[in-house]
């Protein structure tokens, strides 16, 4: 139990943690981050360092109390087909049970999206015994819209190894599209009822700026690298996610989940440490901002620290640019 719950903190300090993917259940706000090692490692970027192996789940009854951890939920010796790197994971609640769904590298090396069960919102998570048929890539996110129909958003560039999956097989060899050809956009699938495989195959969302042009490989400052997440606001579809390169947390708008997303303006400025990655709730009629930085280890990559800060919208739905230390 930590007693940090104020904005801009950490959440907790004696285990570092990242990737926060925050919900309300059951009038809590429960938050699934990745669990970062407490060990040394040198960065690059096929993201070695982010090495891995389970999962807590934290909880908030408010922002006035403590921040609460559930313990390890999932650990990778519990899931067969996982080799490696458990990275970003994401939880939705459906058919009257919880659902959490994590990236990790299979005995192959290669970055699939699992799910796992549990009757609570904190866990321990049973996991299904192989991957999610035909998923790749990192960074899941589901989105259950009012209709009750659930969307998963993934997909990361470079570790995450997106660009391998360019032809819908995994080619090793596969890079980046040139820099004046549109960027590589995250992928959105449609879940089935039971939400633990994929209604129909991923499709590739376009981001494009307020011409209707595709923003392109070339521009850093816009384009998608990873951490996607997926809000709605006043009828419209938000999907944000994060530059890698340039270090924003940015977002484009939608009427359609699956987009075409026009690129709208930047949510989050540069944190310490190399990656950025956030999500969006609503809790008792204020929004807010969940993320990570690498303050707490003194910014070393691979050792994050959740935290939260208000996230306001002006009256034409645009989002108000936050700097996460002023
Ligand atoms: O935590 C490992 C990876 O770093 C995540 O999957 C990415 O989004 C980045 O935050």
């Amino acid at each position: 139990m930590s007693k940090a719950t104020k904005p801009n903190e950490p959440l907790v300090k004696h285990i570092y943690t990242a990737d926060p993917s925050a919900h309300v259940f059951e009038g809590k706000i429960y938050i699934y981050p990745s669990h970062d090692l407490d060990e040394v490692r040198d960065s690059n970027d096929n993201g070695d360092q982010y090495n891995m192996e389970d999962y807590h789940v934290l909880s908030l009854d408010d922002f006035e109390s403590p921040c609460v951890d559930h313990g390890q939920v999932l650990h990778m010796k519990d899931v067969p087909w996982v080799k490696q790197q458990m990275w970003a994971p994401d939880a939705a609640f459906k058919n009257n049970q919880y659902y959490f769904y994590f990236p990790a590298r299979d005995k192959d090396d290669i970055f699939r999206i699992g799910v796992a069960t549990s009757p609570t919102p904190y866990g321990p998570f049973t996991p299904q015994k192989d991957y999610i048929p035909g998923s790749f890539s990192i960074d899941p996110a589901v989105f259950i819209d009012d209709d009750n129909k659930a969307y998963i958003y993934f997909g990361g560039l470079w570790g995450g190894q997106l660009e391998k999956w360019k032809t819908g097989k995994f080619d090793p060899d596969g890079g980046e599209p040139p820099k004046n050809e549109p960027a590589f956009g995250p992928r959105v699938a449609e879940l089935s009822d039971d939400m633990l495989t994929f209604k129909e195959t991923p499709q590739e969302i376009s981001i494009v700026d307020e011409e209707g042009n595709p923003i392109l490989a070339g521009d850093e400052d816009r384009r998608y690298f990873e951490g996607p997440w997926l809000h709605k606001h006043n009828g419209y579809y938000y999907l944000s996610y994060s530059t890698g390169s340039t270090h924003y947390i940015v977002y484009a708008i939608s009427k359609s989940p699956k987009g075409p997303f026009v690129y709208k303006g930047r949510i989050l400025n540069p944190v310490i440490g190399w990656t950025t990655h956030h999500s969006i709730l609503k809790f008792k009629d204020k929004w807010y901002l969940f993320y990570h930085d690498s303050s707490l280890s003194g910014g070393a990559d691979n050792r994050r620290c959740v935290k939260y800060t208000e996230l306001k919208y002006n009256d034409d739905g645009t989002i108000q640019t936050i700097d996460p230390y002023k």
